[in-house]
């Protein structure tokens, strides 16, 4: 309580403060934040923002863009299952996308593959694609939608990140997943994130080996993502507490970025 009064700042009109956090929100947590009451209390304690010394409100909604990460985490439901489709929903041809074009995406040799697991875990083993594909399989028809304007549904099939992390010893108390591809795409995923029962190491589209344009050997699919949080070509998983940035974070677009 002390904390919200501290934040009273002489001269805002609190809801227009509210207001305007709430504008440098994504859609889902705006919606979110403002159905669930969007005082300026609810706002302190999302941003743990600490608007003491003089700071204006400029300030604060420096901070509230800056914490946006937080505030969604805080926001998302981490149990929220992504809506599931059927079989005819499945979008034809399924579109391929990447910061280049197909022909210059990589061409991986799944007999020499190997994914690399590092960081906060029991076993640093690497694991070929054999192993990975013996491990017990779940398959999922759900949504993909992309920031740059289209969506379509597909059908995915892997193993649950979160059983893998299991077996590897990971901490999942750790804040991240941070994933390298061999196209050096790169992208963190929050640990709640990568427990939730939707998010998958997928080794086949469509029933069929992940095609080239998917992501061949391995990608990890997150229907609670958007689709740049959904890495292609996977060689390495670090389980970490850093931030360690990512081909799209690093170009402003928020790491959370949930659906
Ligand atoms: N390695 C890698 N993964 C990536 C990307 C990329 O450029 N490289 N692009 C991302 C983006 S922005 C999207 S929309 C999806 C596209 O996946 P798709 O080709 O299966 O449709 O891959 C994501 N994962
Ligand atoms: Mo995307």
């Amino acid at each position: 309580m002390l904390r919200i009064n501290r934040l009273l700042i002489p001269g805002v009109d609190k809801k227009l403060l509210v207001h305007d956090a709430a504008k440098l929100m994504p859609d889902v947590s705006r919606r979110r934040f403002l159905a669930g009451g969007a005082s300026l209390g609810a706002l302190t304690l999302l941003t743990g923002c600490d608007v003491v010394d003089g700071a204006s409100a400029e300030t604060l909604l420096a901070k509230v863009s800056k914490f946006n990460d937080a505030v969604q985490a805080a926001i998302f439901n981490p149990n929220t299952l992504a809506p599931t489709f059927s079989e005819k929903d499945i979008t034809r041809p399924f579109p391929f996308n990447a910061y280049y074009s197909l022909d210059e995406a990589p061409t991986i040799d799944g007999g020499d593959w190997k994914l690399e697991v590092s960081g906060l875990v029991q076993n640093k083993k690497s694991w070929t694609l054999q192993e990975l594909t013996q491990l017990p399989e779940v398959s999922q028809i759900t949504r993909h939608v992309c920031v740059e304007g289209w969506s379509a549904i597909g059908q995915w099939s892997g193993v649950r990140l979160r059983d893998f992390l299991d077996l590897i010893g990971a901490d999942t108390k750790a804040n991240y997943v941070w994933f390298r591809c061999a196209d050096d795409y790169t992208s963190p995923i929050d640990m709640p994130t990568a427990l939730h029962p939707q998010t998958q190491m997928t080794f086949k589209f469509g029933g069929d080996v992940l095609p080239r344009a998917y992501g061949y050997p391995m990608k990890i699919r997150i229907p609670t993502k958007l689709g740049f949080k959904n890495p292609k070509y996977v060689v390495s998983m670090e389980v970490t507490n850093d931030y360690k940035g990512g081909y799209w974070e690093d170009q402003g677009y928020n790491s959370f970025s949930g659906l």
